[in-house]
């Protein structure tokens, strides 16, 4: 068999020889909108002091254009000491700093307000404890150049929990099933806390209506989102349980969150909703795909 030249073989391959522009458009543009589009990652903060300071770390390591926005509720164990110092290192880390703990969700509200204020263009909300890893960030990043929302997802494919007993994911899941059955969301990760707006999404929603402290803020956030036929999609994330601090989930929160489903179909039967796709909007990327091999 005839053996082609190295020389002969490299003009057969563009990837050896097309300008970048050129052979990987979509890269291009994608990194010249990356450059453009100013990014906010809100991350709420109690008593998160063995946590934050690689979390912040391994942020910005993933994309040094984005600031990062702590909102600590006067953690006990100096977590808004902390943030304060790393904060003075690194001008693209700001904190705010809040009396007492005050819940998940008005720690977000804080948050969105802060970002419409100072004009961001994506907002990203993360857990401090690195059951959203950093590394996951590209991800929704990269899908909201498409969508209004982007949820990262453990329930579709290539999504994945780690180091949950079966019984607590049968209870994520089954309140997954829960709220999107009596609330008819298109979404298969309906707690998901890991997300990313753009910002039309949030200057447009009346966020003095939210009501919800813990985890339901998730849920209510969605049903928003939803009926104000924004475009919600979800990118499949990998979802360790906590290393270290502890988790601040409580039974009211967890019964917050099942009234509030409740609250928010008595509002779907008065309200009629805008015109959008009942169905889940799954967006698998190769990273995802190759998860499932
Ligand atoms: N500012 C603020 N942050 C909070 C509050 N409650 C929880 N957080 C933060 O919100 C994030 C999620 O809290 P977690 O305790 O991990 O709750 P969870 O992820 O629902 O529960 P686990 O899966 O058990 O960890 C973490 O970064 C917490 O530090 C609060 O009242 N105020
Ligand atoms: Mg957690």
């Amino acid at each position: 068999m005839a053996q082609i030249r190295p020389g002969v073989a490299a003009l057969a391959d563009p990837s050896r020889w097309c300008p970048d522009f050129i052979h990987g458009r979509d890269d291009f543009i994608r990194q010249f909108w990356r450059s453009r589009v100013r990014t906010l990652v809100i991350v709420p903060t109690y008593n998160e002091y063995d946590n934050l300071s690689s979390l912040v770390d391994e942020t910005f390591l993933v994309d040094p254009t984005l600031d990062v926005l702590v909102v600590d509720d006067d953690s006990p164990d100096g977590t808004g000491i902390l943030a304060d110092a790393l904060a003075r290192r690194n001008n693209r880390l700001q904190v705010i700093h809040r009396p007492g703990k005050q819940g998940l969700g008005t720690a977000y509200l804080t948050g969105f307000r802060y970002a419409l204020a100072h004009h961001y263009d994506r907002i990203v909300q993360m857990d401090a404890d690195f059951s959203h890893r950093p590394r996951d960030l590209r991800l929704l990043l990269d899908a909201s150049a498409a969508a209004d929302v982007v949820i990262g997802s453990r329930n579709i494919p290539g999504g994945l929990v780690e180091n949950w007993s079966l019984l607590r994911q049968l209870i994520s899941r089954g309140g997954s099933l829960y709220t999107r059955t009596l609330l008819g969301l298109p979404v298969l990760d309906c707690t998901s806390g890991f997300k990313c707006f753009r910002r039309e999404v949030l200057a447009s929603l009346d966020l003095e209506q939210v009501r919800s402290k813990g985890f339901g803020f998730q849920v209510e956030m969605n049903y928003l989102c939803h009926r104000a036929g924004f475009r919600i999609i979800e990118v499949p994330i990998t979802f360790p349980e906590r290393s270290a601090g502890r988790s601040k989930m409580t039974p009211g929160i967890f019964l917050e969150a099942l009234l509030l489903v409740w609250r928010l179909r008595g509002r779907t039967r008065v309200s009629p909703r805008l015109p959008r796709s009942d169905r889940p909007d799954v967006h698998v990327p190769a990273m995802g795909r190759d998860r499932l091999r």
